[in-house]
Order: structure tokens, then C-alpha cells, then sequence
């Protein structure tokens, strides 16, 4: 009987220790569980047309205005935009087209027209400006002024 109790108390001994394990390895997970919620954000760039700093101004303020978009940072010289989002609250379709309802042209979606005929001279970029370029020969790039 004896043999019987201190087997049985053994066994205890294994399973609180095993569960002392077992709860220290819970919280050495979580901050894992914070890992995961910056992962969630979604980084892209796509090519957008425009010519100067207005443009930049109202490219990055339609995609601001996508709920769930945390940052947009448009650039003059490669034709691009760099967007962060989280993908649980917006996709990367919902941004072209934000962007392309405010006149402007995407790699997918064709500037709104209305908008486009509103936007300051300066801004009317050619449409068939080259997008999403190196920055490296825009120097050598004549879209941006008529010759
Ligand atoms: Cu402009």
C-alpha cells in the first residue's frame, strides 16, 4: 500500500512541475502575440501618375482617407507611392481606387475624369507618363513638360 501512495505522489510531483513549465512558457509567448499584430500591416507600392507637390498632397490624402491606411508617401520622381495598411480593415484595390476617384492615374485603375478636369493646371500630368520608375532616368524622362 505503501508503494501505491508513493507512486501516486510521484506522479503529482511530475505533473506540477510540468504545469510550472507549461505556465512559463505562456508567458515567454506572448510577446509573440505582438509580433503577429505589426506582421497584420501590409506594406506595397504601385505607380501613380502626377507632376508636382499638389499631387502629392492629394494622392496621399485619398489614400489617407482609406480607413485603415496608416501611411501613404507618394514619389515625385519615380511616379510611385509607398502605402502601409492593415489588411483586416482595407485592401490594396480600395486604395487604387481612392486614388483614381481623386483624378489621378494608378497601375490599375484610370484617374476619374471630372477630377482630373478640376485638378490646377500644374496637375494635369500626361497620361501617358511612364509609373513606377527606377528614379534613376528622370532626368532623361520629357513627360513632365511638353516638347
Ligand atoms: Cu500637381
Amino acid at each position: 500500500m505503501k508503494k501505491v501512495i508513493l507512486s501516486v505522489a510521484v506522479v503529482v510531483s511530475v505533473l506540477f512541475t510540468s504545469c510550472k513549465n507549461e505556465a512559463k512558457k505562456e508567458t515567454k509567448d506572448s510577446p509573440k502575440i505582438e509580433a503577429v499584430k505589426t506582421i497584420a500591416m501590409t506594406n506595397t507600392s504601385f505607380g501613380v501618375r502626377g507632376n508636382c507637390g499638389m499631387c502629392k498632397n492629394t494622392i496621399e490624402k485619398a489614400a489617407n482617407g482609406v480607413a485603415g491606411v496608416t501611411s501613404a508617401v507618394w514619389d515625385r520622381n519615380k511616379k510611385k507611392i509607398d502605402v502601409s495598411f492593415d489588411e483586416s480593415k482595407t485592401n490594396v484595390m480600395a486604395i487604387h481606387n481612392a486614388i483614381a476617384a481623386s483624378g489621378y492615374d494608378t497601375e490599375k485603375v484610370a484617374g476619374n475624369e471630372e477630377a482630373y478636369n478640376g485638378l490646377p493646371g500644374c496637375c494635369k500630368y500626361d497620361h501617358s507618363m511612364q509609373m513606377n520608375q527606377s528614379g534613376e532616368n528622370s532626368s532623361d524622362d520629357h513627360s513632365n513638360h511638353d516638347h
